[in-house]
């Protein structure tokens, strides 16, 4: 098989990449290791910045997000009980971000990639990189047990923190930067109204807990345990025991609960790979970083990363400029590590941290305070939560 860009990853990254390269005249091959039921049965992320909802709308997939879509114009703090209501609208001159979950991104560019008729190899397995520093990169991967090869001009490494892009590279080649954090998140998916309009982001010293949602008849939770806890200890009733007691009154009261129809453990990491290129091959979305979600930048990420690597695969091809590839891995980590730096802050700022010592717990509460009473200490939040430019 031939083609001019090789895709590995059917996530976010590689399928909203396909599609801006397809609608671009752009001949591409997505390889994804899993089965298409696999990758749509993932829970994720849920918040969109106006710069992903922008790229989805040029990408021809965003008709049902523009229905279904709830857009926010802020969101809550809770501190010790306390709600602070963030006003993304008012302090971005407009900004707001867009309530969508991740699956339903993923469902809609799969559609679209059917539509258009372009091929996903599903459950392709033991994917290989081959001559990834010379003219003629290729992949080679077996399905159904048929070993296949596929040539290419160029190859994307869209396959998550645990694919075989950036496994496939020397030691040598990268530098790691990464922070683990001591806990993870639990979260839970219910059929049952959200207990706020908008995100209630609460900091407790019991643990964060998060309010979100997916519809006005879906709600989404969250609440901080320790690395070592198990989703099958945690009975829905737990749960909801747990979360309630993180959150301020008039919101625990809200809380309605019913039957989790999803409920997993998330780790907790910030993580980022440089550089972003090796030759002939790209590394986009949680392929080059990761960061705790507590900013809800990841899906995020992956979005500005993919209009960067779009942008300058088309001037390759149309503008026969290499300018653009050139300058990704730069241009594309700028942005990265200003959404790791808040993602970072926004998860120490709200989590309780176990070997913390008094000043750090005195630091974590000026911090609320600052925030209460300064607009320019709000602004800032707001406008790295909204989303800074690509
Ligand atoms: P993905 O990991 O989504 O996709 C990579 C794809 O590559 C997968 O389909 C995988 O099967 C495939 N693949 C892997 N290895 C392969 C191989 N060797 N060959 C072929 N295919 C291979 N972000 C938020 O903003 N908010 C959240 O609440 C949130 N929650 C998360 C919970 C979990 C458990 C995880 C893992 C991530 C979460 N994220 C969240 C981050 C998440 O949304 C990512 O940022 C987003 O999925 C990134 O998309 P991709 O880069 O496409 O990577
Ligand atoms: C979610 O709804 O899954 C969600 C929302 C905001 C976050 C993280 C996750 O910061």
């Amino acid at each position: 098989m031939r083609t001019q860009v090789a895709i590995i990853g059917a996530g976010p990254a590689g399928l909203l990449l396909g599609q801006l390269l397809s609608r671009a005249g752009i001949d591409n091959v997505i390889l994804e290791r899993r089965s298409l039921d696999y990758v749509l049965s993932r829970i994720r992320a849920g918040v969109l910045e106006q710069g992903m909802v922008d790229l989805l709308h040029e990408a021809g997939v965003s008709d049902r997000l523009e229905r279904e879509g709830l857009v926010h114009d802020g969101f809550s703090l809770a501190y010790h009980g306390a709600l602070h209501r963030i006003d993304l609208k008012g302090l971005t001159g407009g900004r707001t971000v867009t309530v969508y979950g991740q699956t339903e991104v993923t469902r809609d560019l799969v559609e679209a990639r059917h539509a258009l008729d372009r091929p996903t190899i599903y459950e392709a397995q033991d994917v290989a990189l081959h001559d990834i520093d010379g003219t003629s990169p290729r992949l080679t991967f077996t399905k159904d047990g048929k070993a296949h090869e596929l040539t290419c001009d160029f190859i994307a490494g869209c396959d998550g923190y645990h694919g075989i892009s950036r496994a496939s590279l020397p030691e040598t080649a990268l530098q790691i930067f990464e922070r683990v954090y001591p806990f993870g998140w639990l979260g839970l998916l219910v059929d049952r109204p959200p207990a706020s309009h908008e995100l209630v982001y609460a900091g407790h010293e019991r643990g964060f807990a998060l309010c979100s949602m997916r519809s006005a008849e879906r709600s989404r939770y969250y609440i901080q345990v320790p690395l070592e806890e198990r989703v099958e200890d945690w009975s829905d009733e737990a749960f909801f025991d747990e979360l309630r007691q993180r959150l301020p009154a008039e919101v625990a009261e809200a809380v309605v609960t019913g039957p989790s129809i999803e409920k997993s453990i998330a780790p907790l990491r910030s993580f980022v790979a440089e550089p972003l290129r090796f030759g002939r091959l790209f590394l986009a979305g949680d392929a080059a970083h990761i960061v705790p979600p507590t900013g809800a930048k990841g899906l995020n990420l992956a979005a500005s990363d993919v209009r960067y690597l779009f942008d300058a695969l088309r001037e390759h091809y149309r503008d026969h400029s290499d300018a653009g590839l050139d300058s990704y891995s730069a241009r594309a980590l700028a942005r990265v590590w200003k959404a790791e730096r808040f993602s970072w802050w926004m998860t120490n700022l709200l989590h309780r941290f176990p070997e913390r010592d008094g000043f750090d717990g005195r630091i974590q509460e000026t911090e609320f305070a600052y925030l209460t009473q300064s607009r320019a200490a709000c602004t800032a939040l707001a406008e790295n939560y909204v989303g800074l430019p690509y």
